[in-house]
C-alpha cells in the first residue's frame, strides 16, 4: 500500500522529469515517508570490552529471526500479541563495513563444545527488519503490515574510552593518566614505566627510538591492565585493539608530566607527542564518532559489574567513573560537540547489568540496584532531559541453569549449574549475593567476592536461553512496534 502511494507519485513525476531525477525523487520520497513512519533506528549497543556487545547481537539475531514465539519472548508485545510477522538480516547501507559475522558466532555458540565468540576487532555492522502487523495509528491505517528496520553496529570495547578524549588536550589528558598511574591497582605494575619517564627529557631533539621504546613500554602497561586488572579506562583504545593502525606513528604516544604552560620547543621530545597526539584525536577518534556514532535513537549500556566485582572495591569503582565519563558527555551543555553528537536523538536509554544467569535468579534485582548506584546521578540528569531511562539485570546468552540444592538441614539453596571456563569442570555453584551499592575498599568482604564465568550453555533441543532479553526488546523497540 505504501509502496504503491509512492509508485503513484513518481509516475506523475515520471512524466514530468528526466528519468534520473525522477529515481532520486522517488528514493527522497521512499525514505522521507519511512523516517516520518518512524520506520527505522539505529540501537547503539554500548560497553565496555568483555562486557557483552557482541554476544547481545548475537543473541538478538537468534531469538528475533528464528525464536520469536510467545514462550520465548512473552514481555515482546508484538510477539505477545502474535503481530510479529518475521524478522531477518538484510543488506545494510554502509557498503564499506564488513557484516556482522553472527554466522562464525553462531557456529561456536552452538557447537558441540559451546563457546564464545571471539573478542571483536575492527567495526562491523547487521541490520535487521522486523515486519509486523500495525495495531494502531496512521501504518495501521494505510498498510496490512509494515516494517522496522534496525541497524545495530559492533566494534572492539576498547574503542569506546577514547570518546572522554575528545574533550581533552594532550596537558590534561596526560595529568589525567599520571595521576591514575600512581594509584593502585596501577601503580603497583607502572614503577618501570615511571623511571622512563622521569629520564626522558622533553626538550630535548626528538628521540624517535626512545619516543617509540617507551610507547612500547605503555602499550604493554595496558594490556596488563586489561589483562590482570580488567581495569576500564585504558587509552588510546587502539594501542590495545589497532585495527590497521598497527604501527603508525600516531599511536606512539604516551602521557608526559607537563601542564599547559610547558613551553613547547619546536622538534622537541614534546612537540612530537602533543602532535601525535592531536592526530590521534583528529583522525582517528573524532571519524569514528562522527561516521557510526551520531545518529543513535536508542541505547543499551551493557555493563558486566560481576567481573568487576571479582576484581576489587578499585576496579567496581572504575566501572561506575567509566560509565560516568562516557555520560558526562552525554549531558554537557547544548554547544558541546558531543552532545550535539549524541544527546538529541537518544530518547531511551537502558542500562542492562548484564551476565545475571551468574548468580542465582533471587539476586538478579540486587545486581540492577547496584548499578543503579552506580549510574544515579548521570540518570537523573538524563531523566530531567526527557530521556526515558531504566536499568535491569538480564543475560543475552544464559551459561548456567537455575538448580536447588539442599544442605544438611534440609534447607533448600537456590545454586547455578554450569561448565566453569577455568577447569572447564561442570558445577554446581552457589554464588554470593551482590551488594547494592559500590562499597569502598574499608567495607569490602574480606575474602572479596568470586563469580566464575560459564561456557555458553544451550537447551536439550539446542537452543539458547535468555534472561529478560525480551524485557529489553520491549523496552527498546516496543513502542515503534505498534
Ligand atoms: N553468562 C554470560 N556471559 C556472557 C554473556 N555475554 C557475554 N558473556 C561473557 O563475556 C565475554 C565477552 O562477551 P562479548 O560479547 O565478546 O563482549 P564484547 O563486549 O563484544 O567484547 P569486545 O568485543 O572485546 O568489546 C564472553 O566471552 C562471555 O564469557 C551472557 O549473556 N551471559
Ligand atoms: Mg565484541
Amino acid at each position: 500500500m505504501l509502496d504503491k502511494l509512492i509508485n503513484t507519485v513518481s509516475s506523475s513525476i515520471n512524466s514530468q522529469l528526466n528519468s534520473n531525477s525522477a529515481k532520486k525523487l522517488k528514493h527522497q520520497a521512499h525514505q522521507m515517508l519511512h523516517r516520518s513512519l518512524d520506520q527505522h533506528i539505529t540501537l547503539a549497543v554500548t560497553g565496555f570490552s568483555r562486557s557483552g556487545k557482541t554476544a547481545f547481537i548475537t543473541a538478538l539475531v537468534e531469538q528475533l529471526t528464528m525464536k520469536a514465539s510467545k514462550e520465548n519472548l512473552p514481555f515482546f508485545e508484538v510477539v505477545q500479541s502474535e503481530r510479529l510477522i518475521a524478522a531477518k538480516s538484510v543488506p545494510q547501507d554502509a557498503l564499506a563495513l564488513p557484516t556482522f559475522p553472527y554466522q562464525n558466532a553462531f557456529a561456536s555458540i552452538k557447537d558441540e563444545q559451546p563457546n564464545w565468540p571471539e573478542s571483536t576487532q575492527r567495526i562491523n555492522t547487521l541490520r535487521l527488519a522486523l515486519k509486523y502487523q500495525p495495531n494502531s495509528g496512521i501504518r495501521g491505517q494505510i498498510s496490512d503490515s509494515s516494517t522496522l528496520i534496525i541497524d545495530l553496529i559492533d566494534y572492539p570495547g576498547e574503542w569506546l574510552m577514547d570518546l572522554p578524549m575528545l574533550s581533552l588536550n594532550f596537558e590534561q589528558w596526560s595529568s589525567q593518566q599520571l595521576a591514575l598511574l600512581q594509584q593502585n591497582p596501577r601503580a603497583q605494575y607502572a614503577s618501570e614505566l615511571q623511571e622512563q619517564l622521569a629520564s626522558l627529557d622533553l626538550n630535548a631533539p626528538v628521540d624517535e627510538s626512545k619516543l617509540a621504546q617507551i610507547a612500547l613500554m605503555y602499550k604493554m602497561l595496558l594490556k596488563r591492565f586489561k589483562k590482570d586488572a580488567k581495569l576500564t579506562i585504558l587509552q588510546p583504545g587502539r594501542m590495545l585493539i589497532p585495527g590497521d593502525l598497527d604501527g603508525a606513528p600516531l599511536l606512539m604516544f604516551f602521557p608526559v608530566n607537563i601542564n599547559n604552560e610547558t613551553a613547547v620547543v619546536e622538534g622537541s621530545n614534546l612537540a612530537h607527542l602533543k602532535k601525535r597526539y592531536q592526530a590521534y584525536i583528529k583522525e582517528v577518534v573524532t571519524p569514528f564518532y562522527q561516521n557510526y556514532f551520531c545518529r543513535f535513537d536508542r541505547q543499551i549500556i551493557l555493563v558486566d559489574l560481576l567481573t568487576a566485582l571479582t576484581q576489587g572495591s578499585e576496579v567496581l569503582a572504575e566501572q561506575g567513573r567509566a560509565i560516568e565519563q562516557l555520560l558526562e558527555h552525554f549531558n554537557y551543555g547544548q554547544s558541546s560537540f558531543i552532545k550535539r553528537l549524541f544527546s538529541p536523538k537518544i530518547d531511551k536509554l537502558l542500562f542492562a547489568a548484564n551476565k545475571s544467569d551468574h548468580l542465582s535468579s533471587e539476586h538478579h534485582k540486587d545486581l540492577a540496584i547496584l548499578l543503579n548506584s552506580l549510574v544515579q546521578q548521570a540518570q537523573n540528569e538524563l531523566k530531567f532531559n526527557g530521556v526515558e531511562v531504566e536499568t535491569m539485570a538480564m543475560s543475552s546468552i544464559c551459561a548456567t541453569k537455575s538448580v536447588e540444592v539442599k544442605d544438611k538441614n534440609n534447607v533448600v539453596i537456590k545454586c547455578i549449574y554450569g561448565k566453569e571456563m577455568q577447569s572447564g569442570q561442570w558445577m554446581t555453584y552457589l554464588p554470593a549475593q551482590p551488594p547494592m551499592r559500590a562499597l569502598s575498599q574499608h567495607e569490602w568482604p574480606k575474602h572479596g567476592f568470586s563469580f566464575p564465568e560459564f561456557y555458553p550453555q544451550l537447551t536439550p533441543d539446542n537452543n539458547l536461553r535468555h534472561v529478560r532479553l525480551d524485557h529489553v526488546c520491549e523496552f527498546l523497540l516496543g513502542d515503534k512496534l505498534k
